[in-house]
């Protein structure tokens, strides 16, 4: 396809001057950095007390020794601090914000009142907001961060993300590798302009692929390295990155074994050599460095992987490829270095009692169209985002499946508030990954896929939304509103 034609079909026609540079550009962007593993992994703090302040502020800081980022920083903190809670906690929390732009807290993966969710609509400029909710729901690994509309992608882009590991007594009786075992990993791509980190996605970045980076961040450092001893590790890993993809794996191709996901512990533990991960996921991971692994140093990396094309023939090749979605490289450097190690635990058979919905509880099938419309770019169900437009009403208590059906050329990763969902099922030859054994809140749909899941409804009555986690497209507009009613 020309590239005139290529800019009519998607229709930019109005910016096409300004687009037709930029996307000669786009296609000159590097792949990503091979890293250099020179900077420790840096561990986030905790959050400390039961009525906690989160105070989001603006500063210039380092990244690692050669970048600097004008960066947003909760308690000014790089990596966020974590918040740890017990199933059962009343939350107070009281967010202040003096970044000088509106802003609102979403704590991904909690179920809570709508007005305690960081709907965009909540959203201020100055002054505070304060949380209080109780925690009644699984462990899991959680996480939080800004929702305000449109500018949901530079706030959590320059630092506004943290973890949200909430405990229960049943993952407690496991046993789990815990302390300096269990390490929380925040993987994020920055994009580097010189020696500074910059945000400044193009047309083509907004409105196709989403803004992708060449340097990888763990914990808020380039390229880590962690030194560990020959036993077990519990890896919390988050996908916080804007936009980018990780298929995860070691070098050495060992394999690992997945505990958990969004919503908590799997049914039963699956060893895999391999995961993709999408933005806003999560995967809770086993790691024994006395298996599998005889080097002392080894790679924590992104396996190269297909994006399946959708609708639009060429256009995958045109842009996919450019911006380098599905590319390998290096994410971090385990040195199994040290002496004492985990031993004493062993792995379960059963990790978590589970009790999913079956299609036959449905009430009812939604189908969720994901399109490319002219001059608007992504939509769901033809629509883009409306702060006050209600576009599904759902019955509490009710249990529905909705089906997301990507038309598109790009992945969309879709999270839904104030549930946790099972993928039923997708079609094509991907299948079900191992992380999708369990609760979920948000679900990678590649182009040309449908996929399935189910989910009970029980919050609190009001209005939540669910969007494509891509934080371009969902600043885009690739949002909606849901209402629970009576
Ligand atoms: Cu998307």
């Amino acid at each position: 396809m020309k590239r005139k034609e290529f800019i009519k079909q998607i229709g930019f026609s109005a910016g096409a001057v300004t687009f037709s540079p930029l996307l000669v550009s786009c296609l000159d962007v590097n792949s990503v950095q091979n890293g250099d593993f020179q900077l420790p992994l840096a561990l986030p703090s905790e959050l400390p007390g039961t009525n906690s302040t989160l105070n989001a502020s603006p500063s210039n800081i380092q990244i690692g020794d050669s970048y600097s980022l004008s960066a947003f920083q909760f308690n000014n903190s790089v990596p966020s601090p974590t918040i740890r809670k017990k199933r059962g906690d009343t939350v107070r929390i009281r967010f202040e914000n003096n970044i000088g732009q509106e802003s609102i807290i979403h704590w991904h993966g909690l179920i809570v009142p709508p007005d305690m969710d960081g709907h965009p609509k909540d959203a201020f400029t100055e002054g505070s907001y304060d949380y209080e909710y109780t925690i009644n729901q699984r462990a899991g690994t959680y996480w939080y961060h800004p929702h305000p509309h449109r500018i949901t992608g530079p706030q959590v882009y320059k630092g506004l993300a943290g973890f949200y590991l909430v405990e229960d007594e049943e993952e407690q009786a496991l046993n789990l590798p815990s302390g300096d075992y269990e390490i929380p990993l925040v993987i994020q791509d920055r994009r580097v302009n010189g020696s500074e980190i910059v945000y400044n996605p193009s047309m083509p970045d907004r409105m196709m692929s989403g803004f992708l980076g060449d340097l990888i961040l763990v914990n808020g450092v380039p390229t880590p390295f962690h030194e560990v001893g020959p036993g077990y590790y519990r890896l919390r890993i988050l996908n916080g990155s804007n936009a980018r993809i990780y298929n995860l794996a070691f070098e050495n191709d060992a394999s690992f074994t997945v505990i958990g996901t969004d919503s908590g512990l799997l049914p039963k533990p699956i060893e895999t050599n391999e995961l993709l991960l999408a933005p806003g996921e999560r995967a809770d991971i086993l790691v024994d460095f006395s298996n599998g692994f005889n080097e002392e140093k080894v790679q924590l990396i992104s396996k190269s992987f297909d994006i399946p094309s959708g609708g639009m023939m060429g256009m995958q090749n045109m842009m996919g490829r450019g911006f380098e979605q599905g590319t390998g490289f290096s994410i971090m450097e385990f040195r199994i270095t040290k002496s004492d190690a985990n031993t004493s635990f062993e792995l379960p058979e059963q990790l978590s009692a589970v009790d999913f919905p079956s299609e036959g509880d449905a009430t009812t099938t939604r189908q969720i169209q994901l399109d490319m419309q002219m001059m608007q770019g992504h939509t769901i169900n033809g629509r883009q985002f409306e702060m006050e437009r209600v576009d599904e009403r759902v019955n509490q208590g009710d249990t529905e499946i909705w089906e997301f059906i990507n038309n598109t050329n790009f992945p969309h990763p879709m999270h839904v508030h104030a549930v946790h969902f099972k993928v039923l099922e997708r079609n094509g030859n991907r299948g079900l990954l191992p992380t999708e054994t369990g609760w979920k809140d948000t679900v990678l749909v590649m182009p040309g896929e449908r996929v399935k899941v189910i989910m009970k409804f029980d919050a609190p009555l009001g209005m939540y939304v669910f969007h494509c986690h891509n934080l371009e497209h969902e600043d885009a507009g690739m949002m909606a509103n849901f209402q629970i009613i009576n």
